[in-house]
């Protein structure tokens, strides 16, 4: 499949945080391996002149995803610490649009959507397919995908620039097959069409 880059389009980075990463207080594993592919993915959007949005994980201190609030996973991504920034090596541009999602206490939000302006921002950009990529595949990535799709956008979900938590084996595999069969379009770099030479 070959698939050129056209206005409408836009990159969307979901949480390729430092939590998120080896070391991190959630590591998913090889998680630091999306982001020279993903800076590739950068390089071509922005040659293209095409939006770049990066979600972030947002949580204040007690959010209720935390264990110590009966939550699933260990306090991560907390607002303003080092492991909610983004990955030092990822090459997000300055005027890429960041967006905090599950900023909210008592509220888990695991899509880019869920509880944030990011669809509106979307339409106000004129943008209708998303190419996405990041952390995690089995949560953030998935929720955002099938959102997405809900909402109308065509999506292409970046294979080679994804990664799974895997809390149990198979949970990423079985992530992809959902937004596959949800309609979203697996695509990895060498499926994008090399820029027309100038
Ligand atoms: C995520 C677990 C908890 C994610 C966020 O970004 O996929 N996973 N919070
Ligand atoms: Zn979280």
């Amino acid at each position: 499949m070959t698939v050129r880059l056209k206005p409408g389009d836009a990159l969307v980075i979901v949480d390729v945080q430092n939590d998120f990463l080896p070391g991190g207080a959630l590591p998913v594993p090889q998680g630091d391996e999306v982001v020279p592919v993903l800076n590739e993915y950068i390089h071509r959007f922005r040659q293209a002149g095409l939006p770049i949005v990066a979600t972030r994980d947002w949580h204040p201190p007690d959010h209720c995803s935390f264990r110590d609030r009966g939550g699933p996973w260990p306090a991560h991504c907390v607002q303003g610490t080092p492991g909610a920034e983004f990955a030092p090596g990822l090459e997000l541009p300055d005027d890429a649009l960041v967006v905090s999602k599950a900023t909210e206490p008592d509220q888990e939000a695991y899509s880019g959507f869920q509880g944030t302006d990011l669809d509106a921002r979307l339409r106000a950009m004129g943008v209708r397919r998303l190419f996405v990529g990041g952390l995690a595949t089995d949560y953030c990535v998935k929720q955002t995908v099938l959102d997405a799709l809900r909402l109308g956008y065509q999506v292409y979900l970046l294979t080679d620039a994804i990664r799974a938590v895997d809390v149990h084996p198979g949970d990423g595999e079985a992530a992809i097959d959902e937004m596959r069969r949800a309609g979203a379009l697996p695509l990895t770099l060498s499926d994008l069409a090399e820029e027309a030479p100038a």
